[in-house]
């Protein structure tokens, strides 16, 4: 049976060619390219509640949520009321404003081990930060980042990164010199030996450690228990900071993020995604002591234009409020539990060998048997049937992330009924594939 696409998006074809011509790859971002699952990218019109609508006409249900920061769904009222006042008092002043307060104070109320915190404008520039800071408070070079987790487009973390690098097979990107990357060493997620092995020989150099708490970047591959406590077990004993990438992970797991879930304490924490509600915002914050040395406070240069911008901290104080007030958790939770349920029970009778791997309103459908909890299974999968059923899913309605190495969002619009559709487009489209 043909897995092509079925659906012919001739507008999203237009749209596309013409952006290639003044953009590179017709992109602003390669995670955006569809280079895992191939085909045209499609070009969204605009998007309300669980919903996208392509140029097209054709209506999906979003299971990228921008990537994670639209965990209320698009459109939510609570956030457009707040970012249309905002924007008739003024879209950027370049001054502090109450509003910058206002969000670090959620924050910091949702993450006891954040006590400060820096708004930045994306999670590159958080996590660009955060290892700055690292070095700067501790006097240290090395830092250590896991094979296939992605922490955003920064020179000396862009090697042997996840998401878009890995899908488009550039996870050593080119142009970046061996002198930004010499101080990075990479180890194996959830390999709690080795991480014991390397710091036995280098742990008193190593500035900090870095890492998505539940990797989305590789597909979602949660952590072992014994991994994430000797990571705090050794980097406590070595005064290297502990830094978890939330960028992704933050208010999504949980109101606290995964550091709330599993009960771990950070040294420092980036954020991005739904702090902004849509809006371009990441952070870093943590204990006070480290967050002091960060300029003016302190000696370690950060700055940004567009930093604290009042439209997006309008955004996403709207957002936090709302999650804080009404935590659309559990149903997440439970709504993703039954996705998956759907999904291998269908894949079983399929013939399909499929894992489902979740956290929250965090997953992945892997095409493997065995489970993915490092960079080498992950890449082990079968990413050519993701691409298929991908394509299979778009015809049904269903808009999953475009890659196998990414994590898909459940969103606080979707309602069991959506599930259930979710739930019988998989099994159509999943029996459809070749085996
Ligand atoms: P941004 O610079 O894209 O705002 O954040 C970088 C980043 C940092 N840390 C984690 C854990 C992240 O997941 C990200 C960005 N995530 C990707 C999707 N996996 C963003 C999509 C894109 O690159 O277009």
């Amino acid at each position: 049976m043909n897995d092509l696409p079925r659906i012919d998006r001739p507008k999203s074809h237009a749209a596309h060619e013409r952006a290639k011509r003044v953009i590179p790859g017709g992109v602003n971002s390669p995670a955006r390219a569809f280079g895992g699952v191939g085909g045209t990218p499609i070009t969204i019109h605009r998007a309300e509640g669980p919903y996208l609508y392509d140029v097209d006409g054709n209506r999906y249900l979003d299971f990228i949520g921008s990537w994670g920061p639209m965990i209320l769904g698009h459109g939510h009222p609570a956030v457009l009321d707040a970012t249309i006042a905002a924007m008739k008092d003024g879209s950027s002043f370049g001054a502090p404003c109450e509003k910058e307060t206002e969000l670090a104070e959620l924050v910091i109320d949702a993450m006891p081990s954040v006590e400060m915190v820096r708004f930045v404008s994306s999670g590159t520039e958080a996590t660009m930060s955060a290892i700055r800071l690292a070095r700067g408070y501790t006097g240290r070079d090395l830092i250590v980042k896991f094979a296939g987790c992605y922490h955003g487009h920064v020179d000396s973390l862009l090697v042997a990164a996840g998401s878009s690098a890995l899908t488009l097979g550039v996870p050593n990107s080119p142009g970046i010199p061996k002198g930004c990357t010499q101080d990075t060493l990479i180890l194996q997620y959830n390999d709690a030996a080795q991480l014991a092995e390397v710091f036995s020989a280098k742990g008193d150099a190593i500035a900090g450690v870095i890492l998505e708490p539940v990797v989305g970047n590789m597909g979602l591959i949660p952590p072992s228990e014994e991994f994430r406590k000797e990571l705090r077990r050794l980097t406590a004993k070595h005064g290297t900071l502990l830094i978890y990438d939330e960028v992704m992970t933050g208010f999504r797991l949980a109101y606290g993020g995964a550091q709330e879930l599993f009960g771990d304490t950070p040294d420092l924490t980036c954020l991005g995604k739904i702090i902004g509600g849509g809006y371009p915002v990441g952070a870093y914050g943590g204990r006070r002591d480290i967050l002091q040395k960060v300029m003016p406070a302190g000696p370690v240069f950060q700055a940004g234009t567009l930093s604290g911008n009042p439209v997006a901290m309008a955004a996403g104080i709207a957002t936090l409020k709302e999650l804080k007030t009404n935590p659309p958790y559990a149903r997440l939770d439970a709504q993703s539990r039954r996705i998956g349920e759907g999904l291998l029970a269908a894949a079983r009778d399929s013939g399909h060998a499929a894992r489902f791997q979740r956290i929250g309103s965090m997953w992945t459908l892997f095409f493997a048997a065995a489970p993915i909890t490092d960079y080498a299974s992950a890449v082990a999968s079968d990413k050519a049937k993701f691409a298929r059923f991908f394509w299979a899913m778009m015809d049904r309605g269903v808009y999953l992330p475009c890659s196998q190495f990414e994590a898909a969002f459940t969103c606080g619009a979707m309602t069991d009924a959506h599930i259930d559709e979710t739930i019988a487009a998989a099994r159509d489209a999943l029996a459809s594939l070749i085996p």
